[in-house]
């Protein structure tokens, strides 16, 4: 497979001005080229007898100038990141240092890593699996609670081992089909058609319901979309800033006050949401404001979550109950403002029409915490599920492993030879075995890794 042994370095810190700044080594030569750039403090230690997880404090030392005052980290193979000799030096974080240490390892025997290579190694290595390698890149682009819960639960090995039992299940029926083929005149029991369907079913099933965690997935990574809608001046635009904790919007008394979308990231109690203020909703003569309204209905249409605002001093009207029908299939919360005023509406109209709804002023911050409930409630997000897929190479094998799946189930109705069947039985194997690395091309894993930064 793609592995060459020679050592690496990279920048594993963000290249900018900080506290700290590491150059990470690895490879057979790890310690012999931090030999020839690192002066120990002490003159006695000798970084070749260093054992592992040890680490000493000294100077890295270039062309007999000192670059800065270093602390050196040993990792001894196997007990290291990728699975080989791996020696970080920490050095402080300026620009200049950080490129002349590298530069001397560089200059000492090294070749600068490419993206993801020490990670790559350490797949190779067998140190983790694809999945778990994939979750590295999601635990470092996790921006909020559930995408950081997700992505640790695959780096812990959850969607590994779920798909290790799926693909037990499995194997059990291929051998079974395969023994009852092979060996007629041994006593295997007979193949039942019927049974067999069955048993493809329940394997197909819970690829099913883990490819459906894909969108899921990708909801808490990206925020939900979420758009904030009602008639002009129900306070739309002031809920917008209650959520996002700022004057992202702009409020006045003037109804027709907001045009464009304004678009904010939030994230209420670990939940993200992608959250856009819109246009009050009503038919208009002003070219502009009605170029806004149109955008407000596409935003409404696009949106997996709407926050439908009314009036709470006001009586309902024609564009509340044009709201009404704009909303029935979505999944909404309706908000009940201004209730600080003196109330004019039929609420209960509202309730009936909306099956959850918040009542409150969003110039108080009461009405935020009933709203992060609601949310909370709609979004139906538990952080407790199951497995999640994280990216479109998982999706793919599993998906490819559920379409042979569906596929032998079609073969199995047509009465075709249990030969038949198998093939396909097989190949849905095949890509659950590629799902965590087994069966998988160089291709693939240098895809993976691409998408990984340098130093990681
Ligand atoms: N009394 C009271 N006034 C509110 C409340 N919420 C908003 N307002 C006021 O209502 C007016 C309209 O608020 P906005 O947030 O601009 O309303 P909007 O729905 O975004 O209006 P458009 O952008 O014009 O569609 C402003 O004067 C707000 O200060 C509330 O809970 N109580
Ligand atoms: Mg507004």
């Amino acid at each position: 497979m793609c592995y060459t042994k020679d050592t690496i370095a990279a920048i594993a810190t963000p290249y900018a001005q900080g506290g700290i700044g590491i150059i990470r080594i690895s490879g057979v030569e790890a310690k012999n080229i931090a030999k020839k750039i690192f002066k120990p403090a002490k003159a006695n230690s000798n970084i070749l007898n260093l054992a592992g997880y040890s680490g000493l404090f000294g100077h890295v030392i270039h062309n007999n100038k000192v670059i800065d005052e270093a602390i050196l980290l040993n990792f001894n193979a196997p007990k290291s990141y990728t699975g080989e000799d791996v020696v970080e030096i920490s050095v402080h974080s300026g620009l200049f240092i950080l490129k002349e240490v590298l530069r001397a390892v560089l200059n000492s025997g090294a070749r600068l890593a490419q993206p993801g290579e020490f990670t790559k190694r350490a797949f190779l290595n067998q140190k983790i699996t694809l999945t778990e390698a994939e979750a590295v890149v999601e635990l470092i682009s996790a921006n909020n609670e559930q995408a950081h819960h997700a992505a640790l639960e695959l780096k812990q090995g959850k969607l590994f081992k779920f798909s290790q039992t799926i693909a037990n299940e499995l194997l059990s029926v291929i051998s079974h089909v395969a023994a009852f083929i092979d060996y007629p005149e041994e006593e295997v029991a007979d193949v039942d058609l019927k049974q067999l369907d069955e048993q493809i079913s329940s394997v197909y099933s819970k690829l099913y319901e883990l490819l459906k965690t894909y969108d899921f997935g990708k909801i808490i990574k990206e925020g939900i979309s979420t758009v904030i809608v009602g008639k002009p001046n129900v306070g739309k635009s002031t809920i917008m800033n209650l959520l996002s904790g700022f004057n992202r919007s702009i409020v006045t008394s003037v109804p027709g006050t907001t045009r464009d979308i304004i678009e904010e990231s939030i994230v209420i109690d670990g939940i993200m949401l992608k959250i856009a203020d819109t246009a009050g909703l009503r038919k208009t003569e002003d070219l502009v404001e009605n170029i806004g309204v149109q955008l407000a209905e596409k935003q409404l249409e696009q949106s997996d979550l709407v926050l439908a605002v009314f009036d709470a001093s006001k009586p309902l009207e024609k564009y509340d109950y044009e709201l009404f029908d704009k909303i029935t299939n979505k999944n909404v919360i309706g908000i009940i403002n201004k209730t600080d005023l003196p109330c004019n509406i039929d609420s209960e109209v509202i309730k009936s029409k909306i099956d959850l709804v918040v009542e409150g002023s969003a110039q108080s911050s009461e009405l935020f915490s009933k709203l992060a409930a609601a949310i909370k409630n709609k979004t139906g997000i538990n952080l407790n599920c199951n497995c999640i897929l994280a990216n479109e190479r998982q999706r793919d094998c599993i998906k490819r492993a559920a379409e042979q799946l569906e596929e032998a189930k079609t073969l199995i109705a047509q009465k075709q030879t249990l030969d038949i069947i198998s093939v396909c039985l097989e190949d849905a194997l095949h890509f659950l075995f590629e799902l965590d690395g087994k069966d998988v091309s160089d291709t693939v894993i240098d895809n993976v890794f691409a998408k990984f930064c340098v130093g990681k």
